[in-house]
């Protein structure tokens, strides 16, 4: 995944139409796209390979399974081209490790700690353990909140050089600059973008409040 802009589109728009549309203005502003179940549960699964023409993207499957079915999952998400796949590790390093390994090679981001208010009831108290299974797993990167700054922080110094990805920024309160000087490498967004009616505007806005950091 190239990091030129810092910025992945979070294309959760339910319309295949809009969805494409949005995606062909702002492909060449963002580092990457990210889908979703609602995308994927409209348009099918074949948007991914459609969108991939446009840049590297990254299926947001939270897979939460035993390792065989987390294995068969990330085998027929690449056969769609994805470059990177999300996951959780509350499973366990097995489960982490069996998606790592179906990857052959492609981005496997392990969530650590939730951007949304209710990740502190039983996430936040395993975010240290879930960080470290993915350095030990060999993922490529993790997923960090952007509404907390100060976790991303945290965070960074377990996972030493892994990719941080940070989603909760614009409507769910987080700000891009702040998440990227606590040392997130990307931030993921979503209707602030998708939802606007100018989305290039929007994202360029986004990324050059980025590149003044
Ligand atoms: P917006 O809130 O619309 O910007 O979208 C955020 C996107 O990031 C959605 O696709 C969420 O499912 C996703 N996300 C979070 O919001 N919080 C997380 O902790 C993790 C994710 C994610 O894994 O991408």
């Amino acid at each position: 995944m190239k990091k030129e802009t810092h910025l992945i589109l979070a294309l959760d728009e339910t319309d295949r139409e809009k969805a494409l549309n949005v995606a062909e203005e702002v492909y060449d502003v963002v580092d990457a796209i990210k889908v979703n179940y609602p995308l994927v549960l409209s348009a099918g699964i074949g948007v991914v390979e459609e969108l991939s023409k446009l840049s590297d993207v990254i299926c947001d499957f939270k897979i939460a399974d035993i390792p065989n079915t987390n294995m068969l999952i990330v085998k027929e998400v690449l056969k769609h081209n994805a470059s990177g796949i999300i996951v959780h590790g509350f499973m366990g390093g097995d489960s982490v490790k069996a998606c790592v390994d179906a990857a052959e090679g492609r981005d496997v981001f392990v969530v650590t700690e939730m951007s949304h208010p209710g990740a502190v009831e039983f996430m936040q108290p395993l975010t240290d353990k879930l960080a470290q299974l993915a350095v030990d797993a060999g993922a490529a990167g993790v997923i960090a909140p952007g509404t907390r700054p100060e976790r991303i922080k945290h965070i960074r110094d377990i996972v030493g050089d892994l990719l941080i990805l940070s989603p909760g920024v614009g409507v769910q309160g987080g700000k891009a600059s702040d998440a990227v000087s606590a040392g997130a490498d990307y931030v993921i967004v979503g209707r602030s973008i998708y939802k606007s009616d100018n989305p290039r505007k929007t994202a360029v806005e986004i990324v050059n409040e980025i590149r003044g950091v």
